[in-house]
C-alpha cells in the first residue's frame, strides 16, 4: 500500500524524542516480531484483564452485531493475532463473498496470523495489509458493500485525544451510510487494578516495554543495555491514562551509530514509550462526536471495565450553492 502521507522514519522519530528530555517514542515501535509475541503474552496474563473481558463481549455478542451490521467485509485496524476477532469471523461462518482485511504494521503477525486463519476459515477471503495506521486511511482499500471497521483491545487509547480524532475523523469520511465501526475502549477504574495490569507480576509488561531497547539496538545500531533501565507504569488520573516508562537505573551514556548520536541519562531519567487512555462513556461519546460518529450500540460487562462500541457515521447536511 502507498501511504496517504509520510509517516516519520524510526531514525526521525528517535532524533526527535530521546536526543533532549522530556524523551519519547511512539508506541508503535513495540511490534516487532519479539514485541507482537511478548504483546500476546501479556493478553494472557492474570492481570491484563482488557482482553479477557472483550473476548467475553465479543463471545456473546458477535452474533448479534454481526446481525445488526450484516457486514460483507471486515476490515481491522492493528489486528495483531486476531484472536478475538475469530468471534466475529465465526459468526458469519460459511457466508459466501466475505472477505476479512487485517491492517498491521508488524508483518510476521500478519503472515503468521494469515496463515492460521486461511487452514481455521477455508470459506474466507483473507487479503492481511501491511501498514502504518497513522499515515492516513485514503490509501485502505474501498470495500464495495457494508464494511465493518473493528478497532479492539482499547488501542485507540495508545493515542493522544487529537491523534486519535485524527484517525477516526479518517475513518468517518470513508464510511458509506451501511459501514459501522466496532471500537473497543477501556474504562476508567480503580488505580490498583489498572497499575497491576500494566506491571503484572509474571514480568511480561517489562519486558515488552523494554523490547523497544532491542529494536533501537538492532534498527539504529544503538548500544543500550535493556537491563539497565526499568520498567514503570503509572496511573496519572487527572489525563485518565496510564503512563509507561523505561527509567534509567543508574547515569549511562547510550550511542545510537545509525544517528550518530550519543544519549546521556542521569540515574532515574526515563522514556515516555506509551500512553495507555481510559474512558467514560461520556469522553469516547465525545471523542467519536468530534470525529463525525455517532454511537448506535454498546456492550458492557457488569464491572463497566471495558466497552464495546458501534459507531456510525454521523450524516453532514450539505447544502449546495446553486
Ligand atoms: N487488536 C489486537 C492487538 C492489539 S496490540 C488486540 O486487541 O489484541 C496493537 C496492535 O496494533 C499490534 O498488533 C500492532 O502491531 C498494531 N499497531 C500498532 N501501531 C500501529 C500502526 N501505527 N499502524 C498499524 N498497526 C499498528
Ligand atoms: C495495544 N494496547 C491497547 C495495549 C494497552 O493496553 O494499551 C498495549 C499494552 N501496553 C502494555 N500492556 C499492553
Amino acid at each position: 500500500m502507498r501511504p496517504a502521507r509520510r509517516v516519520k522514519t524510526l531514525a526521525e522519530d528517535a532524533r526527535e524524542g530521546l536526543i533532549e528530555p522530556p524523551r519519547t517514542l511512539p508506541p508503535k515501535y513495540f511490534y516487532d516480531a519479539r514485541g507482537s509475541a511478548l504483546f500476546d503474552r501479556i493478553c494472557d496474563t492474570e492481570d491484563y484483564y482488557p482482553t479477557r473481558t472483550e473476548d467475553a463481549l465479543l463471545a456473546r455478542y458477535a452474533g448479534e452485531i454481526m446481525c445488526k451490521v450484516q457486514p460483507r467485509h471486515i476490515l481491522e485496524l492493528g489486528s495483531g493475532t486476531s484472536r478475538k476477532t475469530r468471534h466475529l469471523l465465526s459468526a458469519c461462518e460459511g457466508q459466501e463473498g466475505m472477505i476479512y482485511w487485517p491492517f498491521d504494521v508488524c508483518r510476521e503477525v500478519l503472515e503468521e496470523t494469515g496463515e492460521v486463519l486461511m487452514t481455521d476459515y477455508p470459506w474466507l477471503e483473507i487479503n492481511p495489509l501491511l501498514g502504518d495506521y497513522s499515515a492516513g486511511l485514503d490509501h485502505l482499500p474501498c470495500p464495495d458493500g457494508g464494511c465493518l471497521y473493528v478497532f479492539l483491545g482499547g488501542t485507540l487509547g495508545n493515542f493522544e485525544e487529537r491523534e486519535a480524532i485524527t484517525l477516526l475523523r479518517e475513518l468517518a469520511v470513508r464510511m458509506s451510510p451501511l459501514d459501522r465501526l466496532l471500537l473497543g475502549v477501556d474504562r476508567v477504574k480503580s488505580v490498583h487494578v489498572l497499575h497491576a495490569a500494566y506491571d503484572d507480576g509474571e514480568g511480561i509488561t517489562a519486558a515488552f516495554n523494554r523490547n523497544v531497547l532491542h529494536v533501537l539496538n538492532r534498527e539504529l545500531r544503538g548500544d543500550f543495555q535493556p537491563d539497565a533501565f526499568a520498567h514503570r507504569a503509572v496511573y496519572n488520573e487527572d489525563a485518565a491514562r496510564i503512563e509507561m516508562y523505561l527509567v534509567a537505573d543508574t547515569q549511562q551514556q547510550v550511542h545510537l551509530d545509525e544517528l550518530d548520536a550519543t544519549l546521556r541519562f542521569a540515574a532515574g531519567e526515563t522514556i515516555l514509550t506509551e500512553i495507555s487512555r481510559k474512558f467514560t462513556l461520556e469522553s469516547v461519546t465525545q471523542l467519536l462526536a468530534r470525529a463525525g460518529m455517532a454511537i448506535e450500540g454498546h456492550y458492557a460487562p457488569e464491572n463497566e471495565y471495558f466497552s464495546l462500541l458501534i459507531a456510525a457515521p454521523q450524516r453532514n447536511v450539505h447544502v449546495a450553492v446553486i
